[in-house]
């Protein structure tokens, strides 16, 4: 065979352009990929559910990756451990209770979840903005407005590109970045006890992984918060490296936009 290299750009311009014209119109739009994105977008897809996942770094993962200081195991707790082992992962009973397991592994697996399930993975393209409608007098996320991550870095003065989606979950971390946005631009009240960003409070990891679970919720018309996301969202503690409250937290996002969506 002669490789001719036109076919080969050709091929990856047509896939992509097919992929992105085909996710204008989500089910549902997931902010930011790390094991909470993930997780929902393994789990949403698997129902069969349009999901895009919009991720600004090059690779997909978050936190995840680098373990506990970067020593590269995490801990998951009972109650999330079998989210794992259905990915195909053998965790080790450090304590009981306590599991642990390769941070790499753990990260690689749930991405192949996802992207085998079906989702759209977008990665290198951060969300800017958010698509806002009034309908009959209530305020309303109906997409997402995003950009090229290399345009956002060097600060080029480029406009994006939307899409719409029925439901976006804010996935975005620590920063609770997605939802910083919405309220610094529109002013609009979330559904928290101050209708604000509550913070991140310090270490309680006990707390803080029932927290996230009890806090993924649906935080604005069409907006869910999910992951440390959700802790930020509405005030809790942080916890370290034990997964088990963002791998729930995931489980719980999709279970409940599903039953919306159906
Ligand atoms: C596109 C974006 C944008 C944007 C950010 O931080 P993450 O791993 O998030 P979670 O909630 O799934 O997991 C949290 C966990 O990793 C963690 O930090 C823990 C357990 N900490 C405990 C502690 O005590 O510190 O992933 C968020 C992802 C990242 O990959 C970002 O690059 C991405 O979101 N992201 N993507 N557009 N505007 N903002």
């Amino acid at each position: 065979m002669i490789i001719d290299e036109r076919i080969v750009s050709e091929a990856i311009a047509t896939a992509y352009f097919e992929k992105f014209r085909d996710s204008l119109d989500l089910d549902v739009a997931i902010v930011g990929g790390g094991p909470s994105g993930l997780t929902a977008a393994w789990k949403l897809s698997e129902q069969g559910f349009k999901v895009g996942l919009f991720e600004r770094k090059l690779s997909v993962g978050g936190g995840m990756w680098g373990g506990g200081m970067t020593w590269n195991f995490i801990v998951v707790q009972e109650e999330a451990k079998g989210i794992l082992e259905e990915a195909g992962l053998t965790l080790k009973e450090f304590r009981p209770g306590y599991f642990t397991v390769d941070s790499v592994a753990a990260t690689a697996v749930l991405a192949a979840k996802a992207t085998l399930a079906g989702a759209r993975v977008f990665n290198c393209m951060s969300v800017e903005d958010v698509v806002l409608r009034e309908v009959d007098g209530v305020k309303r996320v109906m997409g997402l407005v995003v950009n090229s991550s290399p345009v956002e870095i060097a600060r080029l003065h480029v406009d994006p590109l939307v899409l719409h989606c029925k439901y976006a979950i804010e996935c975005t971390g620590h920063d609770v970045e997605m939802l910083k946005t919405l309220v610094r631009k529109n002013g609009v009240r979330l559904n928290t006890p101050s209708g604000g960003i509550e913070g991140e409070q310090s270490m309680w990891a006990d707390v803080a992984e029932a927290n996230t679970v009890n806090h993924t919720r649906e935080v604005f018309p069409g907006v869910y918060v999910a992951g440390m996301a959700a802790n930020a969202a509405y005030g809790s503690y942080r916890m370290g490296p034990i997964f088990g409250g963002m791998l729930l937290s995931g489980v719980k996002v999709a279970k409940e936009i599903a039953a919306r969506l159906r």
